[in-house]
């Protein structure tokens, strides 16, 4: 006899993006869905996303961000040269045994 034991654990996080006045930038897609593994190492990416703006050079830089609440086991960077916004794994939990 043999047991599988799937656990399953999901998080939703908000990610912010801020920029320079005139327009407002917006997300490409309202919803991001990503899996991860429970292997996934800190500092390892989850996903991409990615807003656009229609304004020019600097005033279309965007910066992106999470929520306080959410930078416990994630954060966010912002890769300037391709104005995205990348979701990394900050802290992993293994309380399980
Ligand atoms: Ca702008």
């Amino acid at each position: 006899m043999a047991w599988f034991v799937i656990y399953l654990a999901t998080a939703t996080v908000t990610i912010i993006v801020t920029d320079v006045n005139d327009h407002k930038p917006h997300f490409t897609q309202k919803v991001y869905h990503a899996t991860m593994s429970e292997n996934y190492a800190v500092g390892q990416s989850v996903t991409s996303v990615s807003a656009t703006d229609d304004d020019i050079g600097s005033n279309a830089a965007l910066t992106y961000s999470l929520k306080e609440f959410d930078r416990k086991y994630f954060h966010m960077i912002t890769v300037q040269a391709t104005n995205t916004g990348v979701l990394k794994v900050f802290r992993v939990s293994r309380k399980l045994s």
